[in-house]
Formats: C-alpha cells, structure tokens, sequence
C-alpha cells in the first residue's frame, strides 16, 4: 500500500469499494498471489462435450479478398480415433500490440487458424509476416469497427469463406487522450465508444449465430477489458474517471449535435471516452453471459492483459508520456508486461482448458498465474449492463 499512497494524488480518494476489493486488484502491483485460482473443472459442459467430440470435415472456399490458406480439413488419426480440428477465431485489430500478439501466440501453436479481423489490410499482412506468422495459420479480412456497414459487409465475408467459427476476440481499440474535440464514426457516433463498443456490439450480436453452429469444444467471446474502466483499482482513479451516469448521451446517439458526445452526457474527454467505452466492454459480456451462457454453452469472459505500455494504443498521446509511460509502468507500478506476454495471456482465453469458465473477469498476478478478478460496482452493475446492451442495440439498428 506504501506506493500506493505515494503515487494515489492527493486529490483523489479511493472509494469505498476500492478498499474492498483491495484483495483482488487487477495487476501484479499488490502482489497478491491467487494461483490456486487457477483450477480445471473438469465438469463444465464444454469440457464434457470436448470428450465427446466428433470432428468435422469442413469444404472451405477461400474467396480472392482473403489473403491465403488452405482449410482446416480433419483427417481421422490411425485406429480410427479422431483428432480435433484446428481452432478457428477471429481477432479484431490484429494488425499491432495485443492483437498481433495472440494471433502469433495462437497461430504458433499451429492448432489454430487466426481470421485477423483488421481496417488496414497492407499493415496487418506486413505485420503477420514481420512476426513470423506462418501463411496457412493465418488470414487477413478487411474490418473497420468504426463503420457498421463494414461490421455487416465482414460478417457477410466471412460467412461466404465458410470457415467455422469457434472463437471470437474484440480486441481493437482507440484511444484520443489529446483531442480537443469529439471525432466520429461514419454513423455518427463518437469515435472510441463508437469503435470500441458499439462496432464490436454489432459483431458479437451479428456472429453469435455463427459461434452458436460451432461443433468446436470449447466456443468463446472474449471482450477485452481494462483496468482502468475499473474504479476499485487505483490505475481506475487516474483522472478522468469512468462513469456511465444515466447514459443519456448514449441514449441521445452520442452524435455531439442533438446530444452530447460522451455517455454520461458530459463534455468530451477523450480519456473518460476510452475508460467509458472498456466499461461498456466489460458489461457487455456480462450481458451476454446472463442471456446466452445457459443456452449456446458459450464462454463469456474478459480480460486485464496487464498493463502493455510499448502498443500503438498511446500513438496520440504526448511524446513525454510515450517516453516516461513504459519505465512508469515497469519500475514504479510493476503493472507492465511485454506485447508478447500479454499475447500468451489472450491466448490463455482463448483456448486454454482450464479457463472455460464464464462471465469471468481475468486478470494474472506477478507470476503470471491467472485468476478471476472482482469489477467495479459500476462495471458489474445488472441494470447499466442491461440498459447499455439496450441502448446499444437500438444505436446498431438491432432493435
Ligand atoms: C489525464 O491526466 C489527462 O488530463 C488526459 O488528457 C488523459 O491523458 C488522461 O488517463 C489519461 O490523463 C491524468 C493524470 C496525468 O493526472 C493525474 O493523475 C493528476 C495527478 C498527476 C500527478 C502526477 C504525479 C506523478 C507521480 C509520479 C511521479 C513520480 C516521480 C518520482 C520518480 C522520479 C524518478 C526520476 O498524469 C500524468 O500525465 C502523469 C504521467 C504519468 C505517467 C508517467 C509518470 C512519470 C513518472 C516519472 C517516472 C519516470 C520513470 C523513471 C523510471 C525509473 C525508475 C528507476
Ligand atoms: P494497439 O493500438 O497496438 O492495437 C489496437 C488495434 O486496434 C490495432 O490493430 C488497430 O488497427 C485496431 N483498430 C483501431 N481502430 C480500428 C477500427 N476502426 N477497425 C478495426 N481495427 C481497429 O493497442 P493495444 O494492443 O494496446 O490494444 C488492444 C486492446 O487491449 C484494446 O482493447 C485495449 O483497450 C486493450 N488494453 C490495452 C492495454 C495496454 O496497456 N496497452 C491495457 C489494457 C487493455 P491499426 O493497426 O490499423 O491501427
Ligand atoms: Mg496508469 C498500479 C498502478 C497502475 C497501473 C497498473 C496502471 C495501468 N496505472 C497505474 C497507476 C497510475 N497511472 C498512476 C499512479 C498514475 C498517475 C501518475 C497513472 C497515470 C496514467 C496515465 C496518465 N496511467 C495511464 C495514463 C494513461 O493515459 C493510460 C490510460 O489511462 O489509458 C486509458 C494509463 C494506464 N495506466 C495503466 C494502464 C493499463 C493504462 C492504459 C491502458 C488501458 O487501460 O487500456
């Protein structure tokens, strides 16, 4: 707590929940060791339905947009036992950073076949090749999150590749902690809670379906979260804070014309933006665990990947900053983690058997074990959860 005390402005005081939850913060800085978090259940249904398993032979057509690659096709072992297919997931802003580094840590294992849901498709093959990514593990597909048509003209493509889709990431982000005024999506909305949330909302909804008809093991959506949407961490009471408030900006279209661009119906800060929107992230599944868990047998879950100071996430914020952040982060919090760390850790999500579990918030401590972490009251909160999903749903013309 000495750091703590000595980093926490004066200005700001933990909430009561904070002090709570103290035991369970996100990051390595307390220290808690919580690997015995870390069990298998062996009974969970996608656990079960992996030993009852049948693979698939699957006939993909490959269409000319999409860079590469053969199918995953089965072929049945000797003796007649089969084996599992290749994995097939999708992951949104793969192109840099956090997403770059699970498609690789994915990829590599060669059980998976990563769709690298990307809006710059030059920088994301570049960046495949640069990582070593070998070409049948991967393919590059054209996706601007800030638009809803391309979210809708990505589902339709991806669909027509006839791949299966066992895994979905929504990973992408934006962050404008230096822009004086809102900027926006092609629908309108502001641009972070409209690339980080309300694009990734559409495609979750639209590819559930998909994920649905998967005979895959193990089927999951992973939002990615953050710390500092969390107002029980002490990185979540860094000013600007998160705060959802009544969502009336939200509700208004968060257009900056007939309403306000941020959430909460405030005036714009590009930070609280960004906070706001991994809030809704982090809702959002919760929502869709409580709708669908039950039901598809799907694993919702979230994440803290730690805190990757080197990513192209902190392009537009001061050069001091890009400077200092990094050795902030390693020597004074001891929250940082390497791009490549961070990639296993996503990748744990995504298939690793042992974290199956649902509507589960991960984080890992200072050894890199991962356990299940507490959200903050607003981040956990039934009613806003339900209300974003709402909200939301009307914005993306779903309702
Ligand atoms: C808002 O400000 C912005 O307004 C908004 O635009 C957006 O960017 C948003 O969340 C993003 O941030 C928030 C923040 C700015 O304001 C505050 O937190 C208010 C209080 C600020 C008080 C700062 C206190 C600094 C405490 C650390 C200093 C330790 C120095 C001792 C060590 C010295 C060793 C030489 O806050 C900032 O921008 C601060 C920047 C935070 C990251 C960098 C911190 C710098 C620390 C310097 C460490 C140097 C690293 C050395 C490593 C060597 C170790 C041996
Ligand atoms: P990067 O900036 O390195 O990666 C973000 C990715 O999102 C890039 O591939 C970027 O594409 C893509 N992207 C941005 N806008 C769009 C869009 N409109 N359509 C499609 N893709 C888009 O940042 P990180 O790797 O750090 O961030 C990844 C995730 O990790 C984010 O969800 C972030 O909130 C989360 N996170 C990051 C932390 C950190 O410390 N860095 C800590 C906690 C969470 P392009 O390459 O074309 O710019
Ligand atoms: Mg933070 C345990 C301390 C801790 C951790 C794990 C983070 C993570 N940060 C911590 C502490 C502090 N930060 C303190 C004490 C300060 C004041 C000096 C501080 C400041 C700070 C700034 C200005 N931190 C930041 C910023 C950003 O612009 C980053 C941000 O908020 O992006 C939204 C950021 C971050 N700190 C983190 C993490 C993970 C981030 C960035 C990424 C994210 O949430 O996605």
């Amino acid at each position: 707590m000495a750091l703590q005390a000595a980093f926490l402005p004066s200005a700001l005081t933990l909430r009561k929940e904070a002090m709570l939850n103290a035991s369970t913060k996100d990051t390595a800085f307390m220290g808690i060791s919580l690997s015995d978090h870390l069990k298998s259940d062996c009974n969970t249904p996608a656990i079960k339905s992996m030993r009852e398993h049948n693979q698939r032979t699957t006939a993909v057509g490959v269409r000319a947009q999409t860079a590469v690659t053969t199918p995953s096709v089965n072929r049945a072992a000797p003796e007649g036992k089969k084996t599992l297919r290749k994995g097939s997931v999708i992951v949104t802003g793969a192109s840099s950073g956090l997403g770059l580094a699970t498609a690789k840590a994915l990829a590599d294992t060669g059980k998976w076949h990563v769709i690298m849901a990307c809006r710059d498709f030059l920088k994301a093959e570049r960046a495949a090749k640069s990582v070593g990514i070998s070409k049948e593990n991967y393919t590059v597909m054209h996706l601007d999150l800030a638009s809803l048509d391309s979210v809708r003209q990505f589902v339709d493509n991806f669909r027509r590749s006839e791949r299966p889709l066992d895994v979905l990431v929504c990973n992408a982000a934006v962050y404008l902690p230096t822009a004086k005024e809102p900027t926006y999506t092609a629908e309108g909305f502001e641009l972070s809670v409209g690339t980080n949330h309300l694009g990734h909302f559409l495609l979750a909804r639209l590819l559930l379906d998909d994920l649905k008809k998967s005979d895959y093991p193990s089927k999951r959506l992973i939002i990615v979260g953050s710390i500092t949407g969390n107002t029980n961490t002490l990185a979540g009471n860094v000013p600007p804070k998160a705060n959802l408030g009544d969502m009336r900006g939200l509700a208004g279209g968060l257009n900056g014309l007939n309403s306000s661009s941020m959430i909460d119906g405030g005036e714009f800060d590009g930070a609280k933006a960004y906070k706001d929107s991994k809030v809704c992230n982090m809702l959002t599944m919760q929502e869709f665990h409580r709708r669908y868990h039950e039901e598809t047998g799907i694993t919702f879950a979230s994440l803290y990947p730690g805190c990757i100071a080197t990513t192209g996430l902190f392009r537009e914020h001061i050069p001091l900053f890009r400077l200092l952040f990094p050795p902030f982060q390693k020597y004074i919090t001891k929250g940082f983690v390497s791009e490549e760390e961070s990639g296993k850790r996503l990748a744990q999500v995504v298939s690793d058997p042992s974290l199956t579990k649902s509507g589960v918030y991960w984080s890992w401590n200072k050894d890199s074990a991962s356990f299940e972490n507490q959200l903050s009251q607003e981040a956990s909160d039934v009613d806003k959860a339900r209300k974003v999903w709402e909200l939301s749903e009307k914005l993306c013309g779903l309702a």
